[in-house]
């Protein structure tokens, strides 16, 4: 493979030397930023992540901040979730869907107060459209990209190292809730999610210069932990279904064809951009929705494109996400299947790279 080139507009973050040091071997690019995908290798990285503590460089998981009199009504105007009940403290998954009601993403909202709000976002440019939203309204908020940084904890030894570098209180951490802990005179976000299902943590770093001691203070005390670098695992993400905008959904798609109709209250989320679109398509209900597929056969390559489900001679869906699962021994995938092939048990067969295989649609992940 050719090397990709480095430059101001392919954004290095706050934690890599520290990953460079730890012998990263690849990287995808995200939100215009690096992040890691490779560090021995999948298969290694995914067997240590379930029995360890990895320390992952998510920075690419940028923060759009609001902030203002109007910051808690534009958030609204983002997402189907209803978010009246929502308290400083706790963070949500929501759905940010467009006019047409299509997924423009799928963040992380952090509320930070009343009138202070992070949105930690995936791989699309979310900045511009809430920055456009806020203009075009008048709203009374500023809406920039502040410089936070989260590095994630993953792994079920991770409540032990954190517990090590900022205390027992963040054992108490719920899930999908934060907590403010000090780390060199610095106040910090620390919350219990990350993208994977192994347990964990995410540091929202505010400061770039407090990036590498965190980072090498992390390493420090884990040593006896076996802690290691690393970074969403592609075969760990499939088994737990969790999902990679612009790869398993893009703004083609509704909140409810990707699964996520259970985050959406579009009936009381007055104000939400697309709520009309929504409204219309949740009454006539989905028509084609993600699913997990387990592919038969010997080991698949990586997804890079679509690959059509067929049955019966007709196309009823596509693949997007593949990988072969050593913990189930077939290859676990994601993809979008229509209605009339959703059902769990279904038998359809996969368009691969390899010829076509043999397919069955489920109705669970595998973690
Ligand atoms: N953490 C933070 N920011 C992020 C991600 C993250 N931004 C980019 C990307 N990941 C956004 N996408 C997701 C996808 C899934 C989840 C979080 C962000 C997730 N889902 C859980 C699940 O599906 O099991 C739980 C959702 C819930 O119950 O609320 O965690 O990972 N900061």
């Amino acid at each position: 493979m050719a090397q990709i080139a480095l430059s101001r507009r392919l954004r290095r973050t706050p934690f890599s030397d520290g990953v460079e040091a730890a012998g990263v071997k690849g990287y995808t690019v995200y939100n215009r930023m690096l992040l890691p995908t490779v560090f021995e290798s999948a298969e290694v990285d995914y067997r240590h992540l379930k029995e360890h503590v990895q320390v992952w460089d998510v920075s690419c998981e940028r923060q759009v901040e609001l902030r203002g009199p109007d910051a808690a009504r534009l958030m609204q105007m983002l997402t189907p979730r209803d978010l009246r009940g929502m308290l400083p403290g706790q963070c949500y998954y929501v759905p940010i869907v467009d006019e047409t009601g299509g997924m423009l993403n799928d963040p992380v909202a952090v509320k930070l107060s009343e009138d202070r709000w992070w949105i930690s976002i995936a791989d699309s440019d979310l900045l511009l459209w809430v920055k456009g939203i806020a203009n075009g309204y008048r709203l009374d908020v500023l809406v920039d990209e502040p410089d936070v940084s989260p590095l994630g904890v993953q792994g079920p030894k991770s409540d032990e190292l954190m517990a090590r570098v900022f205390g027992d209180r963040v054992r108490d951490i719920r899930f999908f809730k934060f907590d403010k802990f000090e780390f060199e005179g610095r106040e910090l976000a620390i919350a219990r999610s990350g993208y994977s299902k192994q347990g964990g943590f995410e540091i929202y770093v505010e400061g770039s210069d407090i990036g590498m001691p965190l980072w090498n203070a992390l390493f420090a005390a884990g040593e006896d932990l076996q802690v290691r670098a690393g970074c969403p695992n592609l075969i760990e993400r499939i088994e737990g279904g969790l999902l990679s905008y612009g790869n398993d959904m893009t703004d083609d798609n509704t909140p409810h064809e990707c699964g996520l109709g259970k985050f959406c209250n579009t009936h009381t989320a007055i104000g939400c951009i697309g709520r009309d679109a929504l409204l219309r398509v949740a009454k006539e209900g989905p028509v084609q929705q993600i699913r997990p597929i387990a592919i038969d056969g010997e080991p698949v390559p990586p997804c890079d494109r679509p690959w059509p489900i067929v049955a019966g001679g007709k196309r009823v869906g596509q693949v997007t996400s593949t990988t072969w699962s050593p913990d189930f021994s077939t290859n676990v995938a994601i993809g979008m299947v229509k209605l009339s092939h959703w059902e769990p048990g279904t038998r359809v067969e996969v368009e691969t790279p390899d010829g076509l295989r043999g397919a069955t649609v489920r109705d669970k992940f595998w973690i």
